[in-house]
């Protein structure tokens, strides 16, 4: 069967492309089980949806949703699909959040859940013997009016599929400049993450489990993308990169054992690696660059989101990063519901003495289908967007949209402000190992992607950095919020 899968555009502006990982993996599960699976990337071509389904010719059509700001493009995909009477299922983590609204738009035949490798192939092997999908495990439809889930689809076995087709994409086209590399990929080792934390997918989308993709598979498509591309970092795009001290150790020996010359970084919790001799070793193997989400300073807070680490354990990890060379992306979030003046103190406190890092606020924004979600629905706090107009319209975590905190949204906002100042007017806290200020250096890469698509996205990314900057410099016109949280920039 001919399937064509769609990597939609974002709604404001390119921000930045990532490889299709979930397609890449679907299409070559598909592909070794003898069909002939595509990928489209929205934003690499200007022909219109119309233009390339009929071009493409497909049975069946898949688009791939992260977020809302991938929901205006997905519509627009699937009503030119709907016009050429080809059948459209939806997939990946927003898709699985509001599925029935999706489908009474009308624009959507199916949803596939969770993971979309084998419920594919169910979907293409029943279309090929003229088969109904209807008993197909892990789908979403409506019949006769009714909203129909059929029987959750256990995991996969992630070692069992086959490893990625990297042909089914241009990987110079994915190229990022990103601290030390020029040309960094987003590649992914495993899936989910050990953690409970009430704001976040995992519990729900990975159950909190963690599994890990064939490592031989791994290594082989690196040294694949060295060879023949020249890709000189990855950006491991797992939730969590090690489960525990040893994962991060064996990987490191099997870079070093392979000579395998790359930079590499992506998520980590507090307390997994506990030997600052890991990180020295992680970083004889290329490891350049960690993202932890602490959230909050607060211990009350942390108690209620569950993500618990005492203050001394987190600056330990920093610590233990910055004395090997490794930058750590530390990511907060502000407007947390509860949360107090006095929270965010603790908060700004705890962000002011951490090294070596890149400080990344965000406004806090409920995904459906969390806990957090849930509690704030069932207090009243929060009303749930009912038709996939309005999740379309919602912006998810960029604009300050949403604020169950204490504190009022210009005390969020300033704060949040402030550490992007800060990020601007010292290097010393913000620089890699090329001594370089990495702040300007992220932004400039920042710049030079994103202009790199055409005037209108040069003319976009101006105004939106510009923006940024006014906002970062307004904090000074707050005093009193200044002096409230200790906002302050040389003492
Ligand atoms: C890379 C990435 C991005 C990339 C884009 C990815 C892409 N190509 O679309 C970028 C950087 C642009 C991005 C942006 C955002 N992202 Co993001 N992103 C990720 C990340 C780190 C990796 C995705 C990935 O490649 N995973 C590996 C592949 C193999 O898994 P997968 O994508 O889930 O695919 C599987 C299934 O989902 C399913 N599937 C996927 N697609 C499809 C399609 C069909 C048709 C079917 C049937 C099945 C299916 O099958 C796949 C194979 O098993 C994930 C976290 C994670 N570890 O997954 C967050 C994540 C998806 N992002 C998230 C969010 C919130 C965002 C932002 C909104 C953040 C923000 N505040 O701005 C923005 C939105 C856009 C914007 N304004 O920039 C959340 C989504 C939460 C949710 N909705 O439940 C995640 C889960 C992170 C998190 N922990 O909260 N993101
Ligand atoms: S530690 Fe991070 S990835 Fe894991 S559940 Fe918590 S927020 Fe999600």
């Amino acid at each position: 069967m001919k399937i064509l899968f769609f990597q939609p555009m974002l709604k404001l502006f390119y921000k930045r492309v990532t490889c299709p990982l979930g397609l890449m993996s679907i299409a070559s599960y598909l592909n070794a089980n003898g069909h002939n699976a595509v990928i489209c990337e929205r934003f690499f071509t200007d022909k219109t949806p119309e233009e390339i389904i009929t071009e493409n010719n497909p049975d069946i059509i898949g688009i791939s949703i992260v977020a809302n700001q991938y929901l205006q493009d997905s519509i627009e995909i699937s009503e030119a699909a709907k016009k050429l009477g080809i059948p459209v299922v939806w997939g990946g983590p927003m898709a699985s959040e509001i599925p029935e609204e999706a489908l009474r738009s009308g624009v959507v035949d199916y949803i596939s859940f969770n993971e979309g490798e084998e419920t594919w192939l169910e979907m293409a092997n029943a279309l090929k013997e003229g088969k109904s999908f209807d008993d197909i495990k892990g789908l979403g439809y409506i019949k006769d009016g009714a909203f129909v889930e059929t029987e959750k689809r256990p995991f996969i076995d992630l070692k069992k599929l086959p490893p990625l087709d990297w042909e089914l994409i241009d990987p110079p086209k994915y190229f990022q400049q990103y601290y030390q590399s020029q040309k960094m990929l987003y590649m992914y080792r495993s899936k989910g993450c050990i953690g409970r934390c009430t704001f976040c997918y995992n519990p729900k989308y990975h159950c909190s489990t963690f599994r890990t993709r064939n490592e031989e598979y791994v290594f082989d498509e690196i040294e694949y993308l060295i060879n023949k591309y020249g890709m000189d970092g990855v950006n491991f795009s797992d939730d969590l990169l090690f489960k525990t001290e040893q994962e991060a150790i064996d990987f490191s020996n099997e870079v070093l054992r392979r000579g395998l010359k790359f930079y590499w970084g992506g998520g980590l919790r507090v307390g997994i690696i506990k030997n600052t001799e890991t990180f020295a070793l992680m970083h004889k193997a290329g490891c350049r660059w960690f993202l932890i989400g602490v959230e909050t300073g607060s211990p009350k807070v942390q108690k209620e989101i569950k993500k618990y680490f005492p203050a001394d354990k987190i600056k330990e990890t920093f610590e233990m990063c910055h004395n090997n060379g490794i930058t750590v992306i530390a990511s907060f979030m502000v407007g947390l519901p509860g949360e107090t003046a006095d929270d965010l103190r603790e908060t700004v406190e705890l962000a002011k003495g951490l090294k070596s890092t890149v400080l990344g606020f965000q406004h806090f924004t409920p995904i459906p289908g969390t806990e957090i979600f849930d509690k704030l629905v069932e207090e009243g706090k929060y009303k749930p967007l009912k038709t996939l107009e309005e999740h379309a319209n919602t912006f998810f975590g960029e604009k300050f949209s949403f604020n169950v905190s204490e504190v009022s949204d210009k005390e969020l906002k300033v704060i949040k402000n402030y550490f992007q100042m800060r990020a601007l007017l010292f290097k010393s806290e913000f620089k890699d190992d090329t001594d370089k200020h990495l702040f300007a250096k992220i932004a400039k890469n920042a710049f030079i992607a994103l202009s790199g698509h055409g005037i209108l996205h040069f003319v976009k990314s101006f105004f939106f950095g510009l923006n940024d900057f006014l906002s970062a410099v307004g904090v000074i016109l707050h005093p009193k919020i200044r002096k409230k949280y200790n906002l302050y920039f040389f003492k």
